[in-house]
């Protein structure tokens, strides 16, 4: 009999249908926008200083021949957009492709997928960000989970803050998924910047926001316990197939 498997969506695919739809029950719609982009959208517009080491040929790819334009190097370039042409009260998530131009190995491609996510209204706090990423990655992950804020620093937030979570495999006894610790860093979050509020003419003083974002290859990672994000590209049926 001829081979006639059926073919399915990619994994990533899959995660990112998965998070929208986690994501929807919270109230937060889903944004999209361009991969190749200007200087001010991927950079200035988000408080990154003219001479931040991002911005280096190193690690972003600009396109040749053309003065300010790059490979976006996150989403956020997405989320300033939608700030531009819609008025709060927000709640954004903004799943896509990003491009880091930097050497490759088992957890850094030059091409991955990124998730990131932003809420603005008139009260929003660190703790309403717990609740929603809380809830996200219980759903996600399928396991209750505890979260634990780090102070951290991004030019884009104020406070900045690195988010670990109790690891689901062993419950925060240690194993090797968690390095003996107990925990494991997913994502980086914090509230945005007033500056980056007033880049896009909102009422820093009235209003107020959260964002996050994370790497959805690294969540794939976790959950189904691969240890080479470079699986999720090279096409290798032995591979997809198990999902
Ligand atoms: C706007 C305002 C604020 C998004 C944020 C991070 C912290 C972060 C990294 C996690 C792993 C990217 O995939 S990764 O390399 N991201 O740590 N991202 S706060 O903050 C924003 C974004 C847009 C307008």
């Amino acid at each position: 009999m001829i081979n006639c498997k059926k073919g399915h969506l990619h994994p990533i695919t899959q995660m990112i249908d998965k998070i929208n739809s986690i994501f929807f029950v919270l109230g937060f719609e889903v944004a999209d926008g361009p991969e190749m982009e200007s200087e001010y959208y991927n950079f200035d517009a988000l408080n990154i200083p003219k001479n931040h080491p991002a911005r280096d040929m190193q690690d972003t790819f600009w396109v040749k021949d053309k003065k300010d334009i790059l490979m976006r190097t996150h989403t956020s370039n997405v989320q300033i957009h939608y700030m531009e042409n819609n008025k709060p009260p927000l709640r954004v998530i903004v799943p896509g492709k990003v491009f880091r131009n930097e050497a490759t190995d088992a957890t850094h491609e030059t091409q991955f997928y990124q998730l990131e996510g932003f809420m603005v209204d008139e009260v929003t706090t660190l703790g309403t960000l717990k609740a929603v990423l809380k809830n996200f990655l219980e759903k996600f992950f399928n396991k209750k989970i505890d979260i634990r804020f780090r102070p951290s620093f991004f030019s884009f937030v104020e406070p900045g803050i690195e988010v670990d979570i109790s690891c689901f495999k062993c419950g925060g006894r240690g194993c090797s998924i968690c390095k003996n610790s107990g925990f494991i860093e997913v994502l980086g979050a914090g509230m945005i910047h007033p500056n980056v509020l007033k880049n896009v003419k909102i009422n820093s003083e009235k209003y107020q926001g959260f964002a996050f974002g994370m790497g959805i290859d690294r969540l794939g990672m976790l959950k189904y316990g691969i240890d080479d994000a470079r699986l999720f590209y090279n096409g290798d049926l032995r591979f997809v197939q198990q999902f």
